[in-house]
């Protein structure tokens, strides 16, 4: 093994170790699959803001700051030169819909970690988005085996509306942790509240645990 490996390998150990105290994920009955209060849709809605962001592709870049070992600026060749990932996962809004048998490609945000290398005090991302939108979530969160920076869905690359050309999916979170148009991810030891959740959203947001609202 190259010391680059091992070093990867104990990285991979320390995300595995940190998701056996995820709560929720554990709390859910395996019969069942549709999250408390949520009914379940066949087409995929749009939510956002009211503005949809124009990103032109060859000036896209994403910036990977804050509390690691190798902060990076990709632009799309750098991004798209990280190992390529394909999950399939449900989609849980808030909103009370959710979209089963979702097919996303992209870059899981475990390969992403593995190249950034987050320093141990990091425990919390932000997100900041085209469009002003920012999100935060725990990183034991962010680096789930199934989370990942997606560039398509269905086969088809991510259309502007549904945050194309990268945007994150976190299945196991409700979907306004998964920001659209991604351009920011900042690494921090401490939880600061984003867009929605200094507007009454809930900090984690697990549907199984239906943490929609902050005095839930
Ligand atoms: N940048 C950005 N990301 C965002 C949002 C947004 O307004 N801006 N809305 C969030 C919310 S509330 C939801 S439910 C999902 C909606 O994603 P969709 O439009 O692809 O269904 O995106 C999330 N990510
Ligand atoms: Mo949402």
């Amino acid at each position: 093994m190259t010391e680059k490996d091992s070093k990867l390998t104990a990285t991979k150990r320390r995300w595995a170790a940190e998701g056996r105290f995820l709560t929720g994920r554990e709390g859910r009955p395996a019969t069942e699959r549709l999250p408390p209060g949520q009914h379940l849709v066949t087409g995929w809605p749009v939510l956002d803001l009211g503005q949809t962001p124009v990103i032109d592709a060859r000036h896209w870049r994403l910036d990977v700051t804050g509390l690691v070992e190798h902060p990076v600026s990709l632009d799309r060749d750098g991004f798209a030169a990280l190992p390529q990932s394909a999950h399939l996962s449900d989609i849980h809004c808030v909103t009370t819909w959710s979209r089963y048998d979702n097919h996303w490609e992209g870059v899981s945000t475990r390969d992403l970690l593995d190249h950034v290398m987050p320093k141990p005090e990091a425990r919390f991302v932000m997100l900041t988005s085209y469009d002003g939108y920012t999100t935060n979530l725990p990183l034991a969160d962010f680096a789930v085996d199934n989370a990942l920076l997606a560039t398509a869905w269905e086969g088809l690359p991510l259309t502007r509306e549904h945050g194309g050309p990268v945007r994150l999916v976190v299945p196991h979170l409700y979907f306004w942790k998964s920001a659209k148009w991604i351009r920011g991810i900042d690494f921090r030891a401490k939880d600061e509240a984003g867009f929605w959740e200094r507007n009454g959203y809930h900090m984690r947001g697990d549907p199984w645990a239906e943490e929609r609202y902050s005095d839930d």
